[in-house]
């Protein structure tokens, strides 16, 4: 009897009374031929993805058994959403994918689609593997029918024809660019929609219908070997196993690289941006000449998607509702406008709930069609054939026009959010069987007796069959090993090979001094930048961001203003001239945006360089950069990548330029992101050093470097009098690269006077105050040694130990705040190193930066610097 809490139980007992309630099939179908007058889905791969959606619906309630004993740690499932199988199936197995939490259908048939390509021999199906044991990627768990249902295994059937039309032989074509620094827009050459322009290995759009093993009854088909791959998968996330394929035990998430299955945060709708910068990056690809190139020499080329993929992203509808999910289309549309093409197709999978919340009724398809620039297309999605067919036909018009559509799903919700959610206290009784009534497997097992292509009792066969098997599958994976120790954890997190990143600094000036030396004189407009004379921190940056773009075929410059104007303080001025709009180019006002995508450019196997241009708007967009492009090694076990390097014009001490927003002097934000390098480059030949060696390691250990430039040191030239030109450096020819290379975590040190009075550690905007305070306390006797810490992720702790023992006294001068300053972590450092002498700090004040003069109250000053040396010198 049903509670008004759909349990498993429920709703195993529903589907066992509404399968045993549908009459028997009059006559019997060919499963060879469309299930539907004017369907292009046959009835064998109707029948295929029922068990795609058996799987799913299994895979749930192993969820909640699991849980029963303590040995699963997850149970959103995806009852209700199995429609999904069928967007699955009108894509093609390489299209990238980024899903839902709810596409478990999904990706069932993704794993049946990628197993079956990589063995066709589609006697594999027969294949027993009564154990189902070990990894056993492509042995068959569930092969060995039951001896009620064992059938001949006949021709596969897969249907000749099912080729779609394109569903939209009038849309506009490529709107004309407005922007006259975007690439121009250009049609796709499109294909016939039944020809293969990557050369045949794929099918066309509907053709990609997975398992089809056993053309005749339901009886008769071996249920697809891959379902138990993704079974096992899912499985293995649900108990945290180390086996997990993804995230190794991480996290539970829908992920395989050789899916194309990139996997998602469960931060809701974080994962769309990074869609659009995908989509972004395939187009960008395919125009390049480049696109087989690696990101550096010697590596291997990270992208491996078909010049015509397009990428699908599935969500719920309350995430629609989320800044990130706004920004994500907004995006796609805007660029649409300017008619740049994104190939990304957004799956809205509609249950009317978001949690406890309901979507105001009419409110999705309302806020999905008025998207501009992003086509609407709608299906019930509990209808797996209308939801297949208008999936075939959302997917070629993407595919096709390149251009960003919403596929908006209707599906129903069953069992709750998740296993503790009851859902009676939000819910009418009445609602929740609402639902049920609209069970999509239900609704699938109706069409096909309905077709005559099975009876009701064959299809609970299939049901039980799957289940038992996936219990099976279960309790195999319940004793295997879990992650064991902090050290395996983190292992995959951010690993570093400083040797190879200097090797790779080394060989990039190699070449920019040998067969790079012409093409490197002609982009600086014949007068290399060490020729030019010393240079500011601005013009530095500027000369490593242009030997960088020679040298990194896949790297792009972007962000606000940074190519027709170069900058809001210059620093990319003339690289748009130099190389174009493909790799340097202005983005819309978004920093979500703007990092998003760096996120798909950096998965495409580019090199993005996004630039924020003020610190204080980078807070507005962190997550993009906290929980998306930090954790994707992480969650992907090194798999997948997002290499960046994030250039950020922050800190305080501008000259007539006041107030919080461009003074922004907090890091705290980036300081705790397990992984992310953050560098801040105070002197121009650090900063060009430090910004090679960033790019570099972006490049061969795939890091997420933040760039942290100060603005206030950009144009300085001078250091202890006007006119001594002392802050300025020249740039070091190639040739001087690898001695000059500044390794990531190392600090440097100055030493002025004696230099065994005291230690000064700091960075930024500190290292010329305190210069300059260490120069004013040598002319008092105290010889000072300053440390510029250079990293403030990873610390350089050894460096900052042995100078700090070196002297006995320590005075930490810390720009950002005290309170969540950097000076704290240093003072840390210290103590877990057993420091024991003196210590004391400068920091700016708990407050935003006031406009003016007023600025000078909160600030760290060189008078606050040299009476805290004076004051640790008294103790
Ligand atoms: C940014 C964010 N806020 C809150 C949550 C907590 N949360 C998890 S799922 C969920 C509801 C999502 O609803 P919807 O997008 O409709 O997807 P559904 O679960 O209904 O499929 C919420 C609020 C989250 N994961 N991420």
């Amino acid at each position: 009897m049903l509670s008004d809490v759909t349990t498993p139980q429920d709703l195993d007992d529903r589907f066992r009374e509404a399968l045993a309630a549908l009459a028997a099939p009059g006559r019997r179908a060919d499963p060879a031929q469309p299930v539907a007058d004017g369907a292009t889905l046959t009835g064998a791969e109707l029948l295929d993805l029922f068990d795609a959606q058996v799987t799913s619906r299994q895979l749930d309630l192993a969820g909640r058994w699991l849980r029963s004993f303590g040995e699963g740690y997850y149970t959103i499932g995806s009852a209700g959403h199995e429609g999904n199988a069928g967007v699955a199936a009108a894509l093609r197995p390489t299209d990238p994918a980024l899903l839902h939490y709810r596409s478990g259908a999904f990706y069932c048939v993704r794993a049946a689609q990628v197993a079956r390509n990589a063995e066709p021999d589609t006697d594999r199906k027969s294949d027993a593997d009564p154990a189902g044991g070990g990894d056993g990627r492509t042995a068959n768990a569930f092969a060995t029918p039951p001896p009620s249902t064992v059938g001949a295994t006949g021709d596969p059937g897969r249907a000749e024809g099912t080729t779609p039309v394109d569903g939209d032989p009038g849309s506009a074509e490529g709107t004309v660019p407005t922007e006259d620094d975007v690439e121009p827009a250009e049609e796709v050459e499109a294909p016939a929609d039944d020809v293969d322009p990557a050369g045949g290995a794929e099918p066309a759009e509907g053709a990609a219908v997975p398992g089809t093993a056993g053309g005749g009854s339901v009886g008769a088909r071996a249920v697809d070997p891959g379902y138990a791959d993704a079974a096992r998968d899912v499985l293995r996330g649900m108990v945290a196993s180390r086996e997990e394929p993804i995230a190794g035990g991480r996290h539970k998430v829908f992920g395989r690289a050789d899916l194309a299955v990139v996997p998602t945060t469960s931060t809701v709708a974080s994962h769309l941006p990074r869609a659009v910068g995908m989509g972004l990056a395939v187009e960008r690809l395919r125009r390049l000449e480049t696109r087989q190139e690696p990101t550096w020499p010697g590596e291997t080329p990270a992208a491996t998607w078909a010049p015509d993929a397009i990428v699908v992203c599935s969500f719920g509808d309350a995430s629609i509702n989320h800044a990130s999910a706004t920004a994500a289309f907004n995006t796609a549309g805007w660029y649409d406008h300017t008619g740049l093409r994104i190939p990304v197709l957004f799956v809205c999978e509609d249950n009317g709930l978001g949690l406890s919340l309901r979507s105001p009724q009419g409110w999705v398809a309302t806020a999905l069609r008025s998207k501009p620039g992003v086509r609407y297309f709608a299906a019930d999605g509990t209808d797996l054939v209308e939801t297949y067919e208008v999936a075939v036909e959302a997917a070629a018009w993407v595919r096709r026009h390149r251009r960003p559509a919403v596929l908006h799903l209707t599906t129903v919700r069953l069992m709750g959010h998740a296993g503790a959610d009851a859902e009676s206290a939000y819910r009418s009784a009445g609602e929740i069987r609402a639902d049920l009534d609209r069970d999509p497997l239900v609704a699938t097992a109706r069409r096909l007796v309905e077709a005559g292509l099975a009876s009701g009792a064959e299809l609970l066969d299939r049901y039980d069959e799957i289940g038992w098997r996936i219990r099976r599958l279960a309790e195999g994976v319940l004793d295997e090993p879990k992650l064991a120790s902090p050290a395996e954890v983190v292992a995959p997190l951010a690993p570093r090979r400083p040797l190879r990143v200097a090797r790779a600094v080394a060989e990039a000036g190699d070449r920019a001094a040998g067969p790079g030396a012409g093409a490197r004189v002609e982009a600086f407009g014949g007068k290399p930048p060490e020729l030019v004379g010393p240079l500011t921190l601005a013009q530095s940056i500027n000369a490593a961001l242009t030997d960088g773009l020679l040298d990194h075929p896949q790297m792009a410059v972007f962000g606000e203003d940074v190519a027709a104007k170069g900058g809001v303080y210059g620093v990319t001025k003339g690289l748009r001239d130099r190389f174009g709009v493909a790799r340097v180019f202005d983005t819309l006002l978004d920093e979500t945006s703007i990092l998003g995508l760096g996120l798909g450019a950096g998965l495409a196997g580019m090199l993005p360089v996004p630039e924020i241009q003020y610190l204080a708007y980078l807070h507005n967009a962190e997550d993009q950069l906290r929980g998306e492009a930090a954790t994707m090694r992480f969650f992907s076990q090194g798999a997948l990548r997002n290499p960046m390097v994030v250039r950020v014009a922050g800190l305080a001490y501008q000259e007539g330029f006041g107030g919080h927003f461009h003074n922004e002097n907090s890091v705290a934000v980036l300081r705790d992101v397990p992984g992310l390098v953050v560098a801040v480059p105070a002197r121009p030949d650090d900063a060009a050093a430090m910004l090679r060696t960033c790019l570099a390691s972006a490049a061969v250990d795939g890091s997420v470097c933040v760039f942290l430039e100060p603005i206030g040191l950009y144009h300085t030239r001078d250091l202890y009098t006007d006119g001594d030109g002392e802050w300025l450096a020249g740039y070091a020819e190639p040739g001087a690269w690898a001695g000059a290379h500044v390794p990531v975590g190392r600090a440097r040190v100055y030493g002025v006077g004696s230099a065994e009075d005291v230690t000064i550690i700091t960075f930024g905007n500190g290292v010329r105050m305190s210069l300059r305070a260490a120069s004013a306390l040598a002319d008092e006797g105290v010889g000072t040694r300053v440390v510029d810490l250079r990293w403030l992720a990873p610390l350089p702790v050894a460096d900052l130990i042995r100078e700090a023992t070196a002297t006995g006294r320590v005075l930490v001068v810390d720009e950002t705040r005290r309170s969540g300053g950097v000076g704290e972590g240093v003072l840390a450092a210290l103590v877990d190193a057993g420091y024991v002498g003196a210590a004391r700090r400068v920091a700016a004040v708990d407050s935003f930066v006031p406009l003016g003069p007023a600025s000078r109250q909160v600030l760290v000053s060189e008078e606050a610097i040299t009476q805290g040396a004076r004051t640790l010198l008294a103790r």
